[in-house]
């Protein structure tokens, strides 16, 4: 699926980052450089670059490459500048694991479970990811591991009937473990392509819910060997670097394989995509863009790096 332009038509028009970086009065860097004044227009790159989410270990890389090349001479333009600054974003966003193609079971069903803090946005993504699928051909069953609050429940198979998946849910207080097995042994027995699990959203300080999320993840595995054989983690784009720190505990908790960053629609600091997956060493898989079915986009780092500068 082709990467998508993330600030839509009907959006208020807001300043881009390239508008913001443009105006650090960098329209000749190399002559800068040589004059020896670039220092003051690094430090301004620096504090945009951390305005718009890319955390500081993240920012202090890029400034230090944009250095590097301006000092050699290779950023002379505007446009030089601009496409420096879009490879440098590429670059860190493959660097080390950053393939975002989802991975399959052997042998189907594939099982996806989906976790993440309360309202990331978890089971809206599951709707549009069901939905693609679909639109994809493939056989999809929803597991509700979410029976906290009815709401959940009931919110979940409106997302499944409307993407024609099939759904598994229980009543509100069953064990989500058991809901979990439960959806998988149907994903077998009914010969589904894909099983997605949806959690209950947990703080990751909370000790006791991060234990239930593990316990989830070991039924599945005792149902199917092999499975989950991706573990999606929800984040809000939104937060900032709260996200960093949010994906680093459920990450000691258990293996991901994925990350999906929310919301990437109301923000111009879509920075933080590229600061989680550098501090966590984990491929971006899809960005949510909005609350209908198709606001999903599937991830593609080029793309993203564009946007992200001028979206
Ligand atoms: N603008 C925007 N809103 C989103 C996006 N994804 C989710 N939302 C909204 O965020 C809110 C929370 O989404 P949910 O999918 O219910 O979040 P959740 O992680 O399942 O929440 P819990 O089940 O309570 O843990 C809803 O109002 C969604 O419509 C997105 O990509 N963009
Ligand atoms: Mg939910």
């Amino acid at each position: 699926m082709p990467g998508r332009i993330i600030r839509r038509a009907g959006d208020l028009p807001a300043r881009s980052l390239w508008t913001k970086i443009k105006d650090i009065a960098l329209t000749d860097v190399g002559a800068i450089a040589r004059a020896g004044a670039i220092q003051g227009s690094l430090e301004e790159l620096e504090e945009v670059l951390l305005e718009a989410d890319f955390g500081v270990p993240t920012t202090m890389r890029l400034v230090s490459e944009i250095e590097t090349l301006a000092r050699r001479g290779f950023i002379r333009t505007q446009d030089e500048f601009f496409a420096a600054l879009r490879k440098a974003i590429t670059d860190a966003l493959l660097a080390g694991n950053s393939d975002p193609r989802v991975l399959q079971a052997d042998t189907p069903p594939t099982v996806i479970l989906v976790i993440g803090v309360n309202g990331a946005g978890k089971t809206t993504f599951i709707g549009k990811f069901a939905d693609l699928l679909r639109r994809n051909t493939m056989s999809v069953l929803v597991g509700a591991a979410d029976t906290f609050r009815a709401g959940a429940i009931d919110q979940l198979k409106t997302w499944a009937d409307r993407a024609g998946a099939e759904f598994v849910g229980a009543n509100p207080g069953t064990d989500p473990a058991s809901v979990a097995f439960n959806a998988v042994d149907a994903g077998i027995n009914r010969r589904k392509d894909v099983v997605i699990v949806d959690t209950a959203g947990r703080l990751h300080t909370s000790g006791s819910l991060m234990d239930e999320m593990k316990k989830i993840n070991r039924v599945i595995g005792k149902r199917l060997p092999g499975a989950p054989h991706e573990t999606l983690l929800v984040l809000d784009g939104t937060i900032g670097q709260n996200a960093v720190a949010q994906a680093r505990t459920f990450a000691d908790a258990i293996p991901i394989t994925g990350l999906v960053v929310t919301k990437i629609d109301g923000t111009a600091r879509g920075g933080i995509v590229v600061a989680v997956h550098e501090a966590l060493d984990i491929p971006v898989k899809f960005l949510g863009v909005g609350e209908k079915s198709d606001d999903l986009v599937a991830f593609d780092a080029a793309d993203f790096a564009t946007e992200v500068l001028e979206g």
